[in-house]
């Protein structure tokens, strides 16, 4: 029986990605930038089924229905693309814990083009499998490599990929992940983004806020930075998160707590440590920091916030 398997790391995004112009190829209406991660990945294995029903395994357990059916429409298009009909079996295991506040989508979709890649012998460059990697989630895209990473909008479906910036960085960054809620979002990623683009008066001021950031953010990992990197992918966030309160009816991903953290990364800064923060569709917080700060950060944090769950993290590799 022939069985492929792959790993793929989860990312942090920098400088965000938020709203479709295609959302069937998953078109971004702005190039983003991420950070790959160590401690965080999927191996996904695949293989050829002689029935013709697909199986869809996470973590040793039979899929829900919602993660086979997403899972379901990803291998149909592989095989659109392979002229083939046969049925799939997909195990994923994920190391992303759910305490961890980071999605598994990224990852996961990451993981299982890299491997159907191999199944299917498409022989497919790291620029096009981050094109496939797309069409499972956005986010995916930017997993097949490590490191910094950018995602090229694009105008279709071979021009929107992504490209590493920077795959072993040395630049001393370090996160910390801080978990306050393990609530599931009420309002998904995808939701959250066609909310903004339809309803927030405010989008179309999105792609200018992102260009300027992006060009700053670049320069900012060219002269290794951190300060820059720090501010320009916290100020990048707020925007993102701006999107969102500004939207009608309006919504925020904040909580109370979540604000409590901001306050204490500002207090941090004013002490003077490298103390930034990034935060997604969600409650939970990242925190930016250097090698050098990283321990007496964790350890404000922690204690100021006893009840949070503490994650260091640091750049990781692309797809295996
Ligand atoms: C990002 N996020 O750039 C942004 C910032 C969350 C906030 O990409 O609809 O699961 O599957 O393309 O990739 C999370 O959204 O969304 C995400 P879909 P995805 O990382």
């Amino acid at each position: 029986m022939i069985q492929t398997t792959t790993t793929a790391h989860t990312n942090i995004a920098l400088i965000k990605y938020w709203g479709k112009k295609d959302p069937v190829l998953h078109l971004p209406y702005t190039d983003s930038l991420s950070l790959t991660l160590d401690s965080y990945y999927t191996t996904t294995t695949t293989s050829f089924l002689a029935g013709d029903t697909d199986q869809v395994r996470v973590n040793n357990q039979v899929a829900s229905p919602q993660f086979f059916k997403r899972t379901q429409q990803f291998l149909n298009l592989v095989r659109t693309l392979n002229n083939s009909q046969q049925a799939i079996a997909v195990e994923t295991i994920n190391h992303v814990p759910t305490a961890a506040g980071l999605a598994s989508s990224a990852s996961g979709f990451a993981a299982l083009s890299g491997s159907l890649n191999k199944l299917f012998q498409m022989n497919l460059s790291r620029k096009e499998l981050s094109c496939l990697a797309r069409r499972g989630s956005g986010s995916a895209t930017r997993s097949i490599y490590g490191g910094f990473v950018q995602w090229h909008q694009g105008k279709d479906n071979p021009s929107s990929f992504a490209e590493a910036i920077d795959e072993n960085p040395s630049l001393p960054i370090r996160l910390i992940s801080v978990v306050i809620s393990k609530q599931a979002k009420k309002i998904s990623s995808t939701q959250g983004m066609e909310h903004a683009v339809n309803t927030s008066p405010f989008y179309a001021q999105w792609p200018q806020v992102v260009n300027c950031d992006m060009q700053a953010m670049l320069q900012a990992l060219k002269t290794q930075d951190l300060e820059a990197v720090g501010r320009i992918a916290e100020n990048n966030c707020l925007a993102m998160h701006a999107l969102n309160w500004t939207s009608r009816p309006a919504f925020s991903y904040f909580t109370k707590e979540t604000l409590q953290i901001i306050n204490l990364v500002h207090k941090l800064r004013s002490r003077g440590y490298c103390a930034y923060y990034t935060i997604d569709a969600g409650a939970n917080v990242k925190v930016i920091t250097s090698l050098q700060d990283v321990a007496a950060v964790q350890q404000q944090i922690q204690l100021n916030f006893p009840q949070a769950q503490l994650t260091l993290l640091k750049p990781g590799p692309g797809i295996k």
